[in-house]
C-alpha cells in the first residue's frame, strides 16, 4: 500500500535525518511486547520478541516514511489485540498503521482536519 497522498507531497520537502528512534509495542498479538524500530532513512523494522530472544524479524514492507512524520503513539485503535501505529506529521496530520506482525494490516489518514502543533498527544487511551 502506498502512504497517503499528502505524505507523498510532505516528502518533497524532506529534512534532514536526525536520529532514528524505537518503541515496544505489539503488533503480532502473542503476548509479548515487540520492538519497533525507525531508521534515519524512514525504514522501519520490526523485532518479535519472545523474552530475550527474537522470535521473527523484518522490515515493514512500505515506503520510507519522511522524518517530518513522527510517530506518536502506539496503541491498540482497532481492538484486535495487536498494537497500532499513530503517525503525526508536522503538518498536524494524523495518520495509523493498524499493525498485523510484521506487516500493515490497514492504513489510512483520521477523518479530521489537521490538528494545530499546539495540540498535544497525550497518549492512546480507551476512554470508553
Ligand atoms: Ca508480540
Ligand atoms: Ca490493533
Amino acid at each position: 500500500m502506498a502512504w497517503g497522498s499528502k505524505a507523498k507531497a510532505a516528502s518533497s520537502t524532506l529534512r534532514s535525518p536526525t536520529t532514528g528512534t524505537s518503541k515496544a509495542s505489539e503488533t503480532n498479538g502473542d503476548g509479548n511486547s515487540d520492538i519497533f524500530w525507525r531508521h534515519d532513512s524512514g525504514q522501519v523494522y520490526i523485532w518479535e520478541m519472545n523474552g530475550l530472544g527474537i522470535k521473527a524479524e523484518g522490515g515493514v514492507a512500505h515506503a520510507a516514511v519522511p522524518n517530518d512524520w513522527h510517530i506518536q503513539d502506539i496503541g491498540d485503535f482497532n481492538g484486535d489485540g495487536k498494537s497500532d501505529i499513530l503517525w503525526r506529521h508536522d503538518s498536524g496530520q494524523v495518520y495509523t498503521w493498524e499493525m498485523n506482525g510484521l506487516g500493515i494490516a490497514a492504513e489510512g489518514g483520521v477523518p479530521h482536519a489537521a490538528v494545530p502543533s499546539d495540540w498535544h498527544i497525550f497518549s492512546p487511551y480507551n476512554f470508553v
